[in-house]
This record gives structure tokens, C-alpha cells and sequence, in this order.
């Protein structure tokens, strides 16, 4: 099932160039859109960054799509190559985006994030777990953060850096945004990752691909590996004190049911790792 949303109308995230508007049944590259003028966008802050890639008709750029590329992880977490068009530029697995370029991302093609979601159950101050009174199911809660740029709540995840291992990025992203670890001085950052580096050893996949992030375009995307570390008995991460840092303005624990309304495609995540863990949506 391949869709996108939030990623094929109205502005372009921080900037104000208008997506062309790609209806629902425009968006696969093998449905024929003869009318299709998608505008050409990337951001400033993304040309010349040691983050990001060149231009794409820079001479000495010569990537190696659908492979890893040096330090650089050109292949997508979606278990299948994309395809390449004859300008040479990768083409979104999903389809249509109404920009061309690479908007706010540094790679062409894929842009590997992954996000750390860490669950508790909802309790009392005594401890009691919280049960919902329809479902009959107890209630999760998960480590949300604000993002800066779109005011949403969301996992707080980040793009994984060249050659960083996942499990890496999965515990430095968290406490970069949910702990303020950049703040920390080195004795407060030894005993924060003494005291958490066994629970983010064991988590469970919940989701690995493409994501439905607003800064996707035509030529460049965003794919994660999403993983629930929980914390069962609320002593490892429920006993530290939450702070937002990086680019999150706001942290909290935040009850997940139907109505959560998340950042990208986020929410679906969630509805996911309840449904293994046999909480109440
Ligand atoms: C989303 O963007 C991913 O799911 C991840 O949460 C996030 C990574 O980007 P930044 O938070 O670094 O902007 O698509
Ligand atoms: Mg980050
Ligand atoms: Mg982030």
C-alpha cells in the first residue's frame, strides 16, 4: 500500500513555493499526467553543506544510486531499487510531489532517519496502570517532542548520519531531543548513557521504509526504521527527567489512541506498535 499526503499540496515547508497539486490518482509515475509542471525547489540552506550532496549536475558528483555509496547510504530501506530517470535523477518510490529537486533534504533520493519510540503504560501516582473503560485494554504512552519547524508532535527521531549505526542514532536522537543531552556536561552525559544504554539495546521493529514527511519532493524522500524500546516497569526512562533539546521545542509522555494526530505519517506508527503490544487504541 503506496500513498502519500502530506507531501502533494500547499506550500513547501519554510519556504513559499507552492507544490503543483498532484490529485490522488496522479500520484503514480505510471498514471499518464501530461499537464504535470512540477516547480523546482531546494533550499539554500542545503547547497554547499558538508551534510549534503551536490548539485546533481556538479561534474565531480558521481553517485552509485541503489547501493552504499562510500559513507553514504544510497539504498532504500523499502527492500526494492528506485528508479533513476533519464535526466539521472532518483524518482520517489510513492510517486508524485509537485517539486522537483530536493527541497529541504541534502541527499537525492533517499534520506535515512530512525525513530525511538519509547512506550510506558499510563499510571496512577501509586502506580496503577491505567485501563481504558471501553477497550478494556490498559493505555500506552510514549516519549512526544514539538517539533520546531511545523509546531507538530512527533517521535523524536533524526537522520542517520554516514556510516552511524542505527542503534546509534535510535539513543543519540532521543537524548538529543528528549533529554537535552547537548547541554549536559561530560559527568551528566556518562551517567545518562550508563543509566539507559541496556534498555535501548533490546527493541522491537515496528516499521521500515518510505515516510510521508512534508519536505518529500519528486527526487528526494524520507525513509526511517521506527523501533519501540518500552519501558515495563516505568524505572529506566519513566524515572528520568524529561527536557526538550535540539529541535524540539516541547516533551512530554502523550497517551496514544485513535486520535493521536501526529507529525509525517507518525501516527500510523503508533497504531502499529499498539497493536503489538495489545494496548487500547
Ligand atoms: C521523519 O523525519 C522521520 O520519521 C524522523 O522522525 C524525522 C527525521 O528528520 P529530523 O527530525 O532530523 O528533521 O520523516
Ligand atoms: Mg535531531
Ligand atoms: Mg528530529
Amino acid at each position: 500500500r503506496m500513498f502519500h499526503q502530506k507531501c502533494r499540496q500547499g506550500l513547501y515547508p519554510s519556504s513559499n513555493v507552492k507544490r503543483f497539486t498532484v490529485p490522488e490518482e496522479k500520484i503514480p509515475w505510471t498514471v499518464d499526467y501530461p499537464d504535470y509542471k512540477p516547480v523546482a525547489y531546494t533550499a539554500t540552506v542545503v547547497k554547499g553543506k558538508p551534510w549534503a550532496d551536490p548539485e546533481i549536475d556538479e561534474p565531480t558528483f558521481e553517485p552509485k544510486w541503489n547501493t552504499v555509496d562510500g559513507k553514504v547510504n544510497r539504498k532504500s530501506f523499502m527492500g526494492r531499487d528506485y528508479v533513476v530517470n533519464a535526466g539521472g535523477l532518483p524518482l520517489n518510490p510513492v510517486g508524485r510531489t509537485g517539486i522537483v529537486g530536493r527541497g529541504l533534504l541534502g541527499r537525492w533520493g533517499p534520506n535515512h532517519a530512525a525513530d525511538p519510540i519509547v512506550t510506558r503504560w499510563k499510571h496512577d501516582n501509586v502506580g496503577t496502570v491505567e485501563v481504558d473503560e471501553h477497550t478494556r485494554k490498559p493505555i500506552l504512552q510514549f516519549v512526544a517532542i514539538q517539533r520546531r519547524d511545523s509546531g507538530e508532535w512527533a517521535i523524536p527521531g533524526g537522520m542517520i548520519d554516514p556510516n552511524e549505526m542505527v542503534s546509534t542514532t535510535l539513543m543519540r536522537e532521543f537524548m538529543e531531543e528528549a533529554l537535552n543531552f547537548s547541554e549536559m556536561d561530560d559527568t551528566e552525559r556518562k551517567t545518562l548513557q550508563n543509566s539507559i544504554k541496556e534498555f535501548f539495546i533490546k527493541g522491537d521493529e515496528i516499521y521500515k521504509g518510505y515516510v510521508d514527511d512534508p519536505r518529500n519532493t519528486d527526487n528526494a524522500w524520507m525513509e526511517t526504521v521506527a523501533i519501540n524500546f518500552h519501558d515495563e516497569n516505568n524505572d529506566v526512562v519513566g524515572k528520568l527527567a524529561l527536557k526538550a533539546g535540539d529541535d524540539a521545542s516541547n516533551v512530554r509522555w502523550m497517551d496514544i489512541n485513535q486520535h493521536i494526530n501526529l507529525y509525517a505519517n507518525h501516527s500510523e506508527f503508533m497504531k502499529k506498535t499498539v497493536l503489538q503490544r495489545n494496548a487500547h487504541w
